[in-house]
């Protein structure tokens, strides 16, 4: 039979805030596939695919790639997962790829979580994180949170649809993992 695809995005919250570290956990607690944009395109430059440069040097100024890209991995990764509840992580970030993201994906999100942290605390998380990323540098840094404001018109958008969940980031991880809890608790009973 006909399943509709539950999906909840965690789209508009800025570089460092926690969206892999809090995603990583509901997905522990709920079972959802944890489908992150940033983490589909990194593999997809890995991959050696023929957009990889161009993918690579736009993540390295922190700039956006075309959303056709990005919505297409998306959809690559949901039909491969054979799930159907999706954490869509860093993702839409600007009102085309949520225009984009709706048009092909065709799936509105229960609700979209807003992790709320100030920029001195994301810069001083992602100067620590020493995973070795490109952009995890104070320049591309700096760039990132620019681009971050083209996200919120998206927050914006949800919000008039009363969707947003704002969850207080700044906190350790366990803290911010009861809000998250919390959210996804109270709108399942
Ligand atoms: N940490 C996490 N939570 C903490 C806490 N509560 N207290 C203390 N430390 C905490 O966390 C970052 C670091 O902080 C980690 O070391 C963690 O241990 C610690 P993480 O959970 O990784 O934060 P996250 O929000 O996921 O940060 P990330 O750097 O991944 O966010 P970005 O949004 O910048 O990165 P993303 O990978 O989504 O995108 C990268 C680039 O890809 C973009 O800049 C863009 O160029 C491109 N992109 C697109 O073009 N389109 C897209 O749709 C998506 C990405
Ligand atoms: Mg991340």
């Amino acid at each position: 039979g006909w399943k509709r695809k539950e999906v909840i995005r965690i789209p508009v919250s800025g570089p460092g805030s926690g969206k892999g570290t809090q995603c990583a956990k509901i997905v522990q607690h709920f079972g959802y596939t944890h489908l992150s944009a940033g983490d589909l395109l990194r593999e997809e430059i890995k991959s050696g695919s023929e957009n990889g440069t161009m993918i690579q040097n736009m993540i390295k100024e922190g700039k956006l790639v075309p959303s056709e890209l990005t919505v297409k991995l998306l959809q690559r990764a949901m039909n491969e997962s054979g799930n159907d509840k999706f954490l869509i992580d860093g993702f839409p970030r600007n009102e085309e790829n949520r225009v984009a993201f709706e048009s092909v994906i065709g799936i509105v999100p229960e609700f979209v979580l807003f992790f709320d942290c100030s920029e001195e605390e994301m810069e001083r998380r992602l100067l620590s994180r020493n995973q070795g990323r490109e952009d995890d540098n104070i320049e591309t840094i700096k760039k990132r949170f620019k681009v971050f404001m083209e996200s919120l018109p998206v927050i914006e958008y949800y919000n008039s649809k009363e969707k947003v969940r704002k969850i207080d980031a700044g906190k350790p991880v366990e803290e911010v993992f009861e809000a998250v809890k919390a959210v996804f608790t109270s709108s399942y009973d």
